[in-house]
């Protein structure tokens, strides 16, 4: 549905002022900042006390580059607080976790979603805004609008056709990569759906108060497609260069050689092979995808599969390589989801250092630099022993590369070791595209 701007249309004289944002992680707390540094009144809302607390503090849950000082700004301002309950307000914004069912389904799991309409219910009037930001299945935003419809029935609901109602919904997602949030968040091209030509005008014009990108305006339902697509595609990318890499180790290739070659094709960019696809975004969303027409969505769903596939084929060749050596102590290099973050979400280099460390309890090792981070946040993390990287090496004959975190590639390739480099951690040229040799006296499990 092609959406038209109306120029005048009623309830556009109702000035957002005060906005709630529900839900602070990783978008929803810079997305409230942004907000409240363009002079809006900001309440943030979560679930967790420890959260709220924090934000309250002025100080950051998550670690993301400038948004310590933004957090301490707007904090400091006034015009930014965190609460536990949604409160009235002009605009809701909904930023909270989609994961899918882990049954074996992959089923998207919207409650976090329905949750927070249903505390929208209690306070949301006439006039009132509310955008969708979390990642969701096509469909979300007319899913939450009949939500509220059964619990508010003294409030006219936009129709499916167009037509105007009481509230106002819009469904725009997020793209910002982690580590660079807070540029992103106001740089990126951004995607504005409405379900009605005066929704997406005033969502369209509350983003405009920060987003610098240029905002392009459609319907809820292409909008929530567009991030479905757009992290498809990274995934399918991703699986071409994990398959090349399983291919490559069948023929005795190295990886890292064969894509700087291809890539040398002006037309050719392939990624980078890795441990698998982690992270709460690239390893989920294209499951809204399957689910939403699984008799169809056949590309989509392989491409998930040879992603998911990857860890259990790189625990098996370090299976194969402890079995060569069998009095080896074995050192993970890496465990985050993926370089120089402390997100360990989905990671599929913790899942395989875990599994290792089971295999060999006492014989294994791992080094991470937000190690601390993860033994704080993850309870599993304490079956593990963390190293820092020159007392790794020195105890350890086998080291797999998992991560390529800048502070291993940094590094000297390490000498008479038996080298598993699963992320190209040793490739010559640091970076995506990089070839590597075999170093002198190390065995290259590309090459083995
Ligand atoms: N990975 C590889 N090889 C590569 C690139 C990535 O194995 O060449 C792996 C990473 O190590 C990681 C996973 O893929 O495990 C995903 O990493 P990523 O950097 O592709 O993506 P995310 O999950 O950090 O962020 C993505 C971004 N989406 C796209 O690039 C299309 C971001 O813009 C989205 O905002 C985010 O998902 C999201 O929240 O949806």
């Amino acid at each position: 549905m092609k959406l038209r701007i109306a120029t005048v249309s009623p309830l556009v004289s109702f000035e957002i002022k005060k906005m709630c944002v529900i839900g602070l992680g990783y978008v929803g707390l810079p997305t409230a900042c942004m907000f409240a540094k363009a002079g809006l009144e900001v309440v943030g809302v979560d679930v967790d006390e420890l959260i709220v607390d924090k934000v309250n503090r002025g100080e950051v849950p998550i670690v993301e580059p400038g948004l310590a000082e933004l957090l301490r700004d707007m904090a400091g301002s006034g015009r930014l607080r965190a609460v536990t309950k949604t409160e009235p307000a002009d605009a809701f914004f909904i930023a909270v976790p989609t994961p899918f069912q882990h049954d074996g389904t992959h089923a998207p799991d919207v409650s976090y979603i329905e949750s927070a309409i249903r505390s929208i219910a209690k306070v949301v009037v006439t006039g009132n805004l509310v955008v969708l930001e979390s990642t969701s299945p096509v469909g979300t935003t007319r899913h939450i609008i009949e939500v509220l419809r059964s619990i508010r029935p003294d409030l006219r609901m936009p129709g499916s056709d167009g037509t105007e109602g009481d509230i106002d919904f819009a469904y725009s997602p997020e793209r910002v990569i982690p580590g660079s949030t807070t540029e992103e968040i106001v740089r990126n091209d951004r995607v504005i759906g409405g379900v009605s030509a005066r929704s997406a005008e005033r969502a369209l014009a509350l983003y405009k108060q920060f987003v610098t990108g240029k905002c392009h305006v459609t319907d809820d339902k292409t909008a929530e497609m567009v991030k479905l697509a757009e992290n498809a595609y990274r995934d399918v990318n991703i699986a071409y260069a994990n398959e090349l890499s399983v291919l490559c180790d069948r023929f005795g290739i190295d990886v890292w050689e064969l894509i700087e070659l291809a890539n040398r094709h002006p037309r050719v960019s392939i990624l980078s092979p890795g441990p698998g696809v982690g992270g709460h975004c690239i390893s989920v969303d294209p499951w809204f995808l399957v689910a939403g027409a699984p008799d169809i969505a056949r590309l989509v769903r392989t491409v998930r599969e040879v992603n998911d596939f990857k860890p259990h084929y790189v625990y098996r060749k370090v299976e194969e390589a402890m079995e060569v050596h069998p009095h080896a102590h074995l050192a993970c290099l890496g465990l985050s989801y993926k370089p120089d973050i402390d997100d360990f979400r989905e990671s599929p280099a913790l899942e395989i250092a875990l599994r290792l460390n089971a295999k060999w309890p006492g014989r294994v090792v791992v080094v991470d630099p937000n190690g601390a981070v993860l033994q704080e946040r993850e309870e599993r993390a304490g079956a593990l022993t963390f190293l820092d990287y020159g007392a790794a090496l020195q105890r350890c004959g086998v080291i797999v590369g998992l991560v390529p975190h800048r502070s291993f590639r940094e590094r000297e390739t390490p000498e008479g070791k038996v080298l598993l480099d699963i992320a190209g951690i040793w490739a010559k040229e640091a970076g995506a595209h990089a070839i590597i040799e075999p170093p002198v006296g190390a065995k290259l499990w590309t090459a083995a």
